[in-house]
């Protein structure tokens, strides 16, 4: 009961939005909401539209706020694939979404909708937090090969009876969990994920650290919720901000630590805090990956222009009568952070509905 008042009460929130901000006269959306009502009743849910699906999207982008990149929420492409069935069918649809959006390194920016939660119910589950992710090992020595923060999530591949090849590069393959069953593992196939080796346009040693990263950041861990109704599968990308490769998986120091490395090849004193060693090796791997991305034509935003694309985004909204809701800590970049306008900006970090919500761990 109390269940459905709350979806009866969202699923009005946001058919009011979306007929409002599209312009259908108030009369179609009464004989919409009766609809829901009835559907409600006898259902305890209620199907939406593929109209609805997209709108609400894009709401819920345009509401992430953590995200610096919304000034495109609107150029979102929506995949309704809310007919699937099985863990397999999710799978090869999940391998269009990483071909669809990697598209030749033009990136484009893709939600996949699988099937809604029962209310009540667990709905699907995809266990990686990104559709590519790097496994990580944990050597007997305690050293660790590959990406410290996907140590369990590759544990949990391996008891499924999945072998890495030990690289610190190694594609993890996905889980996939349908609601009631037993999670599956699927590999993907190496020759659809887009890599880029990182190189510097002036330090020649910079390619002989044997760096790479996938041009795909592609989000799997997060649930849509639409007027009430939960997708606990549904996949979204745009491209990647170079800090979020150079600053925090490279150079965070539970994460590649590549800091020091860099730092003793620039030859600076990493015993003297003054050097700035850890300054001065963050901004050559920032120009390293921007470099990178660049040649091999794969898109990609820097810090600053990521920055004034936001602002510029806060402007279009207010002429449109909307503020920003904004995380400050997660919106300001992570290297030369009061150099950007964002900085200096304040925000009001509101909760709007539609909404992209993370999810605990399926695992836990
Ligand atoms: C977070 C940039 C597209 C939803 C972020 C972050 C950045 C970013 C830099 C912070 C990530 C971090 O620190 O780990 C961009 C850029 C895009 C883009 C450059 C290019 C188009 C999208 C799209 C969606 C989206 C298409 C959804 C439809 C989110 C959400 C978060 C986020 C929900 C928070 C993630 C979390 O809680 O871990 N974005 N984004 N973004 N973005 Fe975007
Ligand atoms: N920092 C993560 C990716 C998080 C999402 N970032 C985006 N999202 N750019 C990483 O892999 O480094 N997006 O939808 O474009």
């Amino acid at each position: 009961k109390l269940v459905k008042d709350s979806i009866i009460s969202e699923a009005a929130d946001f058919i009011k939005i979306f007929y409002k901000e599209r312009n259908i006269p108030t009369a179609n959306l009464e004989k919409r909401l009766i609809e829901i009502y009835s559907e409600l009743e006898k259902t305890g849910t209620y199907r939406q539209t593929q109209e609805e699906i997209t709108y609400g999207s894009k709401l819920a982008w345009r509401h992430s706020s953590r995200c610096i990149g919304r000034i495109f929420w609107q150029t979102l492409m929506v995949r309704d694939l809310r007919h699937l069935s099985t863990a397999e069918e999710i799978f090869q649809a999940i391998l269009e979404h990483i071909q669809l959006a990697t598209n030749g390194g033009k990136i484009r920016s893709i939600i996949s909708i699988f099937p809604a939660n029962k209310p009540g119910e667990p709905g699907i589950r995809i266990w990686n937090p990104l559709l590519i992710r790097y496994a990580g090992y944990e050597q007997a020595d305690g050293t660790i090969i590959g990406d410290p923060a996907q140590l369990e999530l590759t544990k949990i591949c391996q008891t499924m009876g999945w072998k890495g090849k030990g690289t610190p590069f190694d594609i993890l393959p996905l889980i996939i969990q349908m609601p009631g069953e037993k999670p599956q593992l699927f590999e993907i196939p190496q020759d659809i994920v887009l890599e880029v080796p990182i190189t510097h346009p002036e330090l020649p040693w910079f390619a002989d650290l044997g760096l790479k990263w996938h041009a795909l950041p592609c989000v799997s861990s997060h649930c849509l919720e639409i007027g009430g109704v939960s997708y606990s599968a549904a996949p979204f990308n745009g491209w990647y901000m170079s800090t979020e490769i150079a600053s925090r998986n490279f150079g965070d120091a539970h994460r590649y630590n590549l800091l020091p490395t860099i730092a003793e090849k620039l030859g600076l004193d990493i015993n003297s805090k003054l050097s700035l060693w850890k300054d001065k090796a963050l901004i050559e791997l920032n120009t390293a990956v921007l470099h990178s991305f660049g040649n091999s034509g794969i898109l990609m935003v820097d810090h600053h222009t990521a920055s004034e694309q936001f602002m510029m985004h806060c402007k279009r909204e207010a002429s449109e009568g909307r503020t920003v809701p904004a995380d400050w800590g997660w919106i300001i970049p992570p290297i030369s952070a009061s150099a950007t306008k964002v900085f200096h900006q304040e925000f009001e970090n509101t909760l709007l509905k539609p909404n992209l919500f993370p999810q605990p761990e399926p695992w836990k």
